[in-house]
Order: structure tokens, then C-alpha cells, then sequence
């Protein structure tokens, strides 16, 4: 086993820092992604589970942005297109980028993470599945089966990032204690980039 060296010798004497929330605002994270819905494959962006509900060439794009005073905040912006007309879609952003199947995506993001969850059962603490710690972008489509749905979260990215973008087979997303944050089985998926 390689020995790791302790780089200490020259370190200072220990003062404590500050805090350095800065650099989270002097280079803020931009993530997002778009692309027209395909069958799952390694190379697609935006791919989906259940072509009825989410059919192929619906179109999909995403972005999150911080915005207000110090980048304190996260602009979250959803438009699709090509989905079915008149039509709710739960919507949030997950942890994990899409895959084979709409498990890939793994939970929901969540800012401050519900200590009692587990993949097996993620939570549904609606103090934790809430839409101010998660990121949530329901949207209602008009009679073309288009839409967009914005949604502005008090927290930004640093050590984490979503992974994607899913889009549910339920209209609205559950907000009751023990249901919190459940919206179906997962019809789409979009992979979220860093800019
Ligand atoms: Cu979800």
C-alpha cells in the first residue's frame, strides 16, 4: 500500500479562514440541457420511457442559472413541446444523469438532504421533498402540447449538481406527509451539462 505524505510542514499556523461563499459567486454553476426525445440509448441527451405519454420528438430544454443579489438564488426555466395537449406532467431535477431505464436518475435533488432516506425509499418528508429544497417544474400543456414552467429555488450548486431532468407520468406532484415529491413512474428523462 502506498504511503501517503502529509504536505504539512510549511503550513501555517491554523487561524480560522473565512468562510469562502465567495467562490461559489465569482463562478457560478450553469447547468442545461435540451434535445428532442428518443428511444434510450448512450449517446442521447433526452430520451423516453413510454412513447404514448412522451413521444418521440417532443422536445425538451432545461436550464438553471443563479440569479439574484450574490447569486443567492437558482432560476430554474422548462419549456417542451410535441407532448400530449391539455396535459399536466410532474417534472423535477434528480441527482443522477438518464440512462437505460428512469431509474438511472436516482432521487430528486435535494438541497439539504433528508437524512432518512434511502435508495430504497426516498424520502417523502415534506420537510425535505418540498419545492424550495428540491427542484420542481410541473408544467401544463396547451392545446399544441406545449408549455413552459419556471421555478426559483434559495439555494445555489457547489459540491453538488442535479443530473438531469425527469418528467412524470402523474399531472402534479404529491405533497402530502408520506407521499411528498411522488409524481408516478418516470416517462422522460434529460441530461443536465455544466456550461
Ligand atoms: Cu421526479
Amino acid at each position: 500500500m502506498a504511503l501517503t505524505p502529509m504536505a504539512c510542514a510549511h503550513q501555517a499556523p491554523k487561524t480560522p479562514a473565512a468562510t469562502p461563499t465567495s467562490q461559489a459567486r465569482l463562478n457560478p454553476t450553469v447547468l442545461s440541457g435540451s434535445g428532442t426525445l428518443t428511444a434510450p440509448n448512450p449517446a442521447a441527451e433526452a430520451v423516453t420511457y413510454n412513447p404514448a405519454l412522451a413521444p418521440v420528438d417532443a422536445a425538451i430544454l432545461a436550464s438553471l442559472m443563479p440569479s439574484g443579489y450574490g447569486y443567492s438564488h437558482t432560476v430554474a426555466t422548462l419549456v417542451v413541446a410535441g407532448l400530449l395537449p391539455n396535459r399536466g406532467y410532474a417534472i423535477h431535477a434528480h441527482a443522477k444523469a438518464c440512462g437505460a431505464t428512469g431509474e438511472a436518475a436516482g432521487p430528486h435533488y435535494q438541497n439539504r438532504l433528508d437524512p432518512a432516506a434511502t435508495p430504497q425509499t426516498p424520502s417523502t418528508n415534506p420537510d425535505y421533498a418540498n419545492p424550495r429544497n428540491e427542484i420542481w417544474l410541473d408544467v401544463h400543456t396547451n392545446a399544441a402540447g406545449s408549455g413552459t414552467s419556471h421555478t426559483t429555488v434559495p439555494f445555489t450548486f457547489t459540491d453538488r449538481t442535479p443530473g438531469s431532468i425527469v418528467v412524470h407520468e402523474a399531472m402534479t406532484t404529491a405533497t402530502a406527509p408520506g407521499h411528498a415529491g411522488q409524481a408516478g413512474a418516470r416517462i422522460a428523462c434529460l441530461t443536465l451539462s455544466r456550461q
